[in-house]
């Protein structure tokens, strides 16, 4: 074993945002860069010695690397056990799930999730806790600290692992398992639906197109949909990952999933789509002519889970984050559910999960997830749709006008400004806040203000509390926009707006997005002082 000693020169310590660390590519490579993002994690849970772990990531760039940097680790830090995917690949819910069935300390997800991948764009590290969930605040704050401060790491010196075939074997003393990527979370999404019920849909004709995005969820989707559910060859598109993703972002929107967009909207559009990100948390719900935002996905999942035979007892509670519509919580009141608000990020859930306050839960981002692992889950989503569209057999189109004639419509779009210089958009950010106070009662751009905050979370689970998690802007007529700085950017700031406007059941359902939110979002524009700060008020990308 070899303890390496760093000057501090390559090595930046950061804290992991909303979902682990992520850098350029180059950066990770960076000798002693990854490595010190490790030890410093190990540091901060008090050790890896007797622990095990399991280990898997999206295949972009550098993974397999990283992977034997990681396993070289483990075993000098006196690791006992390390469970790694197949040619190095585990989706993110796969690896959530593999920490909760063999009862591992934590584990690792090698992936900067929907950005791209290759020498020249994203990699990351997220560190998963024994819930299978990722790390709460308090260990990424530990283990921020360490970053600060470490000057060594320990290296096994040893010849690397065979990643191709499933199998045991040791590093030093530690047991190394190579296991398929699949075979255990395709088991538990069996227990979870009825597959029986979705297989005699494929057989009656029912078409699908699943966009993997050259990305992990292609072995996940082919094996589950085309194999094991009966849906014709063909029907997962761009199924082999791939290092760079085919060159594209691997984020499942209208925007980065253009070609299954394309296809949905035209007159050849098969009767469901979806896609999922680089590491498979992600969701993209699609139907023959209409886009379900998350946002709606999530209410509309709330309010039909009981369908499928692991939610027929019913649901404990929603939880969607902050920015997320309010269209979830108008099926949680209806149907007397529970229903909370959380930060940004999946790692707030977690509590509320293992306490069983909630079973689902949600993000605008296309996150969507519930008990059965602790990580949004973008396959999961896309099975428990089918098993409603199998139990209901109607369209989405006409599930989606059903649920709006239900509960009414929350129009809902999310603006991104990108690559903003961080002082200006710090700048943006502090202007609003020091209006804060004066806003509520304010006429803007022809609207009323009701209210204005920056969120703070209190923890209704550990008591603790989480800061400065977004302005909360509140309008006339339940219009309501947000305003962030992301996360999980790696190029200067970008600028998150989401803007939401609520038209009640027997209000017009059928406004563009556009039009829906132009006087939220005219307010918001002066408000902000948007065109001074940023010298625009397009977005880059609009979801
Ligand atoms: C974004 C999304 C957030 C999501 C996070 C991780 O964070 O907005 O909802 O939890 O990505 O998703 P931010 O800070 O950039 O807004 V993923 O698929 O990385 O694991
Ligand atoms: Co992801």
């Amino acid at each position: 074993m070899t303890i390496q000693t760093i000057s501090k020169g390559p090595f930046e310590g950061q804290k992991p945002g909303t979902s682990g660390l992520r850098k350029k590519t180059r950066v990770f490579m960076e000798p002693g860069y990854l490595e010190c993002f490790v030890q410093a994690t190990f540091n901060a849970i008090g050790g890896a010695a007797g622990k095990s772990f399991v280990i898997g990531g999206d295949g972009r760039y550098f993974n397999r690397e990283a992977i034997q940097i990681m396993l070289k680790m483990a075993a000098a830090n006196g690791a006992a056990r390390v469970i790694v995917g197949q040619g190095g690949l585990l989706s993110t819910p796969a690896v959530s799930n593999l920490i909760r069935q063999r009862q591992t300390d934590g584990g690792f997800v090698l992936s900067a999730s929907h950005n791209p991948g290759g020498i020249d764009a994203d990699f990351g590290v997220k560190y998963n806790v024994s819930n299978g969930g990722p790390a709460p605040e308090a260990i990424t704050q530990t283990m921020f600290d360490q970053t600060q401060t470490i000057d060594s790491y320990r290296i096994l010196e040893t010849a690397d692992v065979d990643l191709s075939t499933c199998g045991t074997s040791s590093a030093g003393d530690m047991q190394i398992e190579i296991v398929d990527p699949v075979t255990d979370y395709a088991a538990l999404m069996a227990k979870l639906f009825d597959f029986d019920k979705i297989r005699a849909l494929f057989a009656g004709g029912f078409t699908m197109r699943f966009d993997a995005m050259h990305a992990v969820t292609g072995p996940y989707a082919t094996s589950i949909l085309e194999r094991v559910l009966g849906a014709p060859a063909g029907t997962v598109i761009n199924a082999v990952p791939s290092e760079d993703f085919g060159g594209g972002h691997p984020d499942p929107n209208p925007v980065w999933a253009k070609t299954l967009m394309d296809e949905m909207m035209s007159d050849a559009a098969p009767d469901f789509g979806a896609a999922s990100d680089g590491d498979g948390d992600r969701n993209m719900i699609v139907g023959c002519g209409v886009y379900v935002t998350p946002s709606d996905s999530l209410a509309v999942l709330a309010a039909n889970a009981q369908l499928a035979p692991g939610y027929a007892q019913g649901l404990a509670g929603v939880a969607r984050s902050m920015p997320t519509s309010a269209a979830s919580d108008k099926v949680a009141e209806r149907l007397g559910l529970a229903c909370f608000e959380t930060p940004t990020g999946w790692k707030f859930f977690g509590n509320l999960l293992d306490a069983g306050k909630v079973t689902l839960c949600g993000e605008e981002s296309a996150g969507t997830g519930s008990d059965h692992v602790r990580e949004k889950d973008g396959l999961w989503a896309v099975l428990l749709w089918l098993n409603i569209l199998a139990e209901r057999g109607q369209s989405v189109a006409s599930i989606l006008a059903d649920h709006w004639a239900t509960y009414g419509r929350n129009y809902y779009s999310r603006h991104d400004y990108e690559a903003v210089p961080t002082e200006a958009a710090n700048a943006l950010m502090q202007g609003v806040r020091d209006q804060l106070g004066a806003l509520a009662g304010t006429t803007i751009a022809g609207l009323e203000v009701t209210g204005a905050d920056e969120f703070s979370y209190h923890d209704p689970v550990d008591g603790s509390v989480s800061h400065n998690q977004g302005l909360r802007l509140w309008f006339a007529g339940e219009g309501r926009a947000v305003l962030r700085l992301s996360g999980t950017g790696t190029e200067g700031a970008t600028l998150r707006v989401y803007l939401e406007q609520y038209a009640a059941p027997e209000a017009d359902h059928g406004l563009t997005p556009d039009v829906a939110l132009r006087a939220v979002r005219d307010a918001v524009v002066e408000i902000t002082g948007m065109q001074a700060y940023l010298g625009r008020i397009e977005p880059d990308v609009k979801t």
